[in-house]
C-alpha cells in the first residue's frame, strides 16, 4: 500500500523536489513509519511463534485467554452504572486539593481529615511484590478510567519508582516516562505517588547529588506529586539527598523511616528511642509528610499502636503514612492498629493482588475499620475495580513465585516482601525449592555478620547475596568471619562494606569489613554523593543524540529529551539494551499482554490500537520449514488483510 500511495501521489508523479516532497506531505511519511512499525510488531511476533517468549522471569502462559473485562461501576448511592470514559465526570480529588492549595495545606488537609485515608499500591508494589513487577503499562491504562472513579477518596495511588523503572525498561521494554505520562492524562484526581531511593534515586548506589536532582524533577514534571524518600540504612544524609530533589521540584515530600524487625523484642537495636531519634531528624530537616516503611511486614499490630502514638503525641501536627507487606498475615491487624493510633494514611492493594508478600487488601482493611474510622472510600466500588485485578492475576500467573500462605518466620529472617517472593522464585528456577529453607536461614545469618543492617533494597540485595553465596559455597557464619580476606564475595557486598551505599547505624562490622576489603577496596568514610562528579547532561545528551537522535524510526522522537537522559543516567546498560530492542521490535507497549507473552495461534486474529485510530488486525497464517542453510524460519501473518510474512532465526 505504501507504494500504491506514493507512485499515485500526485506531487511525487509530477516529479517535484524530494526534499519538500517529504516536508510537504507527512502523511506518507507517517504511512513509511507506521509501516516500519508494523513489520516490526510481525517480526516481534513471529519470533514468539518460532522462538517463544523471550521475558526473562516467565514461567509457562498466562492464564488469561481472552481479553480482560472492564468491570462495570455503579453510583454507590444512585446504583446507576457510571459512564467511566466520559472524563468530565470525573469527580474531585485529593489531587485537587493539592494542585489548588499546594503541598503545604495539602498536608494539613490530610491531617485534619477525620479518619484516615488510603494508598492503593496495586500500580507498583503490590505488583512488584507478587508479580516480579511485571504489569505492563497497557493493563494499567485499560483500567485507569475506572480507577480515577472508583478510588476517587483515595489518598494516592503508588504507581511509580521502586523496580518498576528498571523494570520497564530492562524486562517489558516500556519506556517508564510514557507509561507516567499516559496514566496521568487518565486519573487527573487521585495524586500519584512514587518510591524514591533517596540518593540512589531508583537505582541500587549512589548517583551524584545533581542527577537525583534532575531525575526527581523529571519525575514531578511528567505526573508524580508525592514522594516517598527513604535510605535503606536511614541514613539521614543520604535520605537528606532525595527530600532535597523533592523540594526543589516542587513536590510533595514523604521522609520516611525504614522499620526493621520487631521494636519491642528486647535487645533489638532498633527499639522505639531509635525510631523516635530518626523521626526527630526528619522532622528537623523538614517534610510535609512523616512515612513509616515496614517493607518486610515485621510491624506487629502492638508495636504499630505504640510506635504510632508516641510519634502522634510528640508531633501532633504531624502527617504520619505507614506502609507494610502482608508476609506473616498480619497486615490488616496492623494497619488498623495504625489507624486507631492516629496514622493519617496507611497502604492497601486491590483485593487480587493483596496479601502475603503484597499489601493487605483494601476491602479487609475497610472491613476492619467499619463503623469506627472513616477512609473516603466505597467498598462496594472498590470491590467492582478488583474484578478486572482478578483477571489481571490470572494474566500474569506466569511470573508468580510459588508463595502458598503467610510466612511468620519474617519475624525472624526479616526479609523484605518483594525480596521474599524474589528469592523463593530463585531458589525454585535453580531447582533449589528444597534449599529455600536454607537460605532464609543464611539470610538471618548474613545479616547478623553484616552488624544487623536495615533491610530493603539495595541493602537487602546485599543481604541476599551474602546468603546465596553461603548456600552455594556451604558457608557457615564462622567460615565467613575467618576467611573473609580469602573469600571472593559479590559485588553488591563488597560495595556496602566499602560504604558506598551510606553508613550503617551503629557503624560498619569490625573486623569483617576490613578482612573483606583488604586491599581491594577503599573504606569510605563520607557520603558517597561527595565523591563523585557532578553529571555534565549537555554531554550526556550530546553522547545519546549521536548515538540515537536520527533513530526516527523507533517510538522515540528523534531528539532525546530530558526523561531519556535520566533514564540513562540511572541504568546505562539497560537503556542502551532497551534501545537495541526498540529497534528491532519497536514500540510493543502496544500489544495485548497476552499476545506479548505466548505465541499466537494459526488463525488466532490479534488486534492492536497502535496508536488512537490506527488498528492492526493480525492473524498467524502459517509457519514454514526450517532453512537448512540459514537457520531461519519464514513466518506467515495476515495483516490488515494483506499477507506478510517475517524471516526469523530459529534459536530453538
Ligand atoms: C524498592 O525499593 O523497590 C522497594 O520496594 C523497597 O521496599
Ligand atoms: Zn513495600
Amino acid at each position: 500500500p505504501f507504494l500504491l500511495a506514493l507512485l499515485t501521489n500526485e506531487t511525487f508523479i509530477n516529479g517535484d523536489c524530494w526534499t519538500t516532497f517529504i516536508d510537504d506531505t507527512p502523511s506518507l511519511f507517517q504511512m513509511i513509519s507506521s509501516q516500519n512499525r508494523a513489520t516490526k510488531l510481525l517480526n516481534y511476533l513471529g519470533d514468539l511463534v518460532v522462538n517463544g517468549s523471550s521475558i526473562k522471569g516467565q514461567v509457562g502462559d498466562p492464564k488469561l485467554d481472552t481479553e480482560a473485562l472492564i468491570p462495570d461501576l455503579h453510583d454507590p448511592k444512585t446504583g446507576i452504572k457510571i459512564d467511566v470514559n466520559e472524563s468530565s465526570l470525573i469527580p474531585r480529588g485529593w489531587r485537587q486539593v493539592l494542585l489548588e492549595e499546594g503541598p503545604v495545606k495539602f498536608a494539613q488537609k490530610v491531617r485534619h481529615f477525620k479518619g484516615t485515608l488510603l494508598t492503593d499500591t496495586t500500580w507498583r508494589d503490590a505488583h512488584q511484590s507478587l508479580l516480579a513487577t511485571r504489569v505492563r503499562t497497557i493493563d494499567l491504562l485499560n483500567i485507569a478510567p475506572s480507577t480515577a472513579f472508583a478510588l476517587n477518596g483515595a489518598f494516592s495511588l503508588e504507581c511509580w519508582g521502586g523496580a518498576t523503572f528498571d523494570v520497564c525498561m530492562r524486562f517489558l521494554y516500556e519506556d517508564p516516562w510514557i507509561r507516567l505520562r499516559k496514566l496521568r492524562k487518565l486519573v487527573p484526581n487521585i495524586p500519584f505517588q512514587m518510591l524514591l531511593r533517596g540518593a540512589n534515586g531508583v537505582a541500587y548506589s549512589s548517583l551524584p547529588d545533581n542527577a537525583i536532582d534532575h531525575f526527581v524533577k523529571q519525575a514531578k514534571d511528567n505526573g508524580v506529586d508525592i514522594f516517598r524518600v527513604f535510605d535503606a540504612l536511614n541514613d539521614l544524609e543520604q535520605l537528606k539527598v532525595g527530600i532535597d530533589a523533592v523540594k526543589k521540584a516542587g513536590g510533595v515530600v514523604e521522609s520516611t523511616v525504614c522499620y526493621s524487625g520487631d521494636m519491642l523484642q528486647p535487645g533489638k537495636k532498633y527499639n522505639l528511642e531509635y525510631y523516635l531519634n530518626v523521626v526527630d531528624e526528619i522532622v528537623k530537616m523538614g517534610t510535609h509528610f512523616l512515612g513509616i516503611k515496614d517493607m518486610a511486614g515485621t510491624l506487629k499490630p502492638k508495636a504499630a499502636k505504640i510506635l504510632i502514638s508516641s510519634i502522634r503525641e510528640k508531633y501532633p501536627d504531624l502527617p504520619i503514612h505507614v506502609h507494610t507487606h502482608d508476609s506473616a498475615g498480619t497486615g490488616v491487624a496492623s494497619m488498623t492498629a495504625c489507624a486507631k493510633a492516629g496514622a493519617d494514611v496507611v497502604d492497601a492493594a486491590s483485593n487480587s493482588m493483596s496479601g502475603m508478600t503484597s499489601q493487605p487488601s483494601i476491602s479487609a482493611i475497610l472491613a476492619s475499620l467499619e463503623g469506627e474510622v472513616e477512609t473516603g472510600l466505597d467498598e462496594s466500588l472498590v470491590r467492582e475495580l478488583d474484578n478486572y485485578w482478578a483477571q489481571m492475576r490470572l494474566l500474569y500467573s506466569c511470573f508468580e513465585a510459588d508463595l502458598k500462605g503467610p510466612d511468620p518466620e519474617v519475624y525472624q529472617h526479616e526479609i523484605p516482601g518483594g525480596q521474599l517472593t524474589n528469592l523463593l522464585f530463585q531458589a525454585q528456577q535453580l531447582g533449589l525449592g528444597e534449599k529455600w529453607l536454607l537460605t532464609k536461614e543464611k539470610y538471618k545469618i548474613a545479616n547478623k555478620l553484616l552488624g544487623d543492617v536495615v533491610k530493603v533494597t539495595p541493602t537487602s540485595k546485599v543481604v541476599g547475596d551474602l546468603a546465596q553465596f553461603m548456600v552455594s559455597n556451604n558457608l557457615t557464619e564462622e567460615d565467613v568471619t575467618k576467611l573473609a580476606s580469602e573469600l571472593d564475595f559479590p559485588g553488591s557486598v563488597l560495595d556496602f562494606m566499602e560504604g558506598l551505599m551510606g553508613t550503617p547505624f551503629g557503624g560498619f562490622p569490625e573486623p569483617l569489613r576490613t578482612n573483606m576489603l583488604g586491599n581491594k577496596r577503599p573504606k569510605l568514610n563520607k557520603r558517597p554523593g561527595l565523591t563523585l562528579e557532578p553529571t555534565n547532561f549537555e554531554l550526556v545528551k550530546q553522547e545519546l543524540t549521536s548515538r540515537y537522535g536520527d533513530n526516527s524510526s523507533s517510538h522515540h522522537n528523534a531528539t532525546i529529551e530530558d526523561c531519556d537522559i535520566a533514564s540513562y543516567i540511572m541504568y546505562p546498560k539497560v537503556y542502551e539494551d532497551f534501545r537495541k530492542v526498540i529497534d528491532k521490535w519497536g514500540d510493543l507497549s502496544v500489544l495485548p499482554t497476552r499476545h506479548f507473552l505466548k505465541a499466537a495461534k494459526i488463525n488466532e486474529e490479534i488486534v492492536v490500537d497502535i496508536e488512537q485510530g490506527k488498528t492492526l488486525i493480525i492473524k498467524l497464517l502459517a509457519i514454514g520449514e526450517i532453512s537448512q542453510q540459514t537457520g531461519t524460519r519464514e513466518v506467515f501473518f495476515e495483516l490488515n488483510g494483506e499477507m506478510r510474512s517475517v524471516t526469523i532465526d530459529d534459536k530453538t
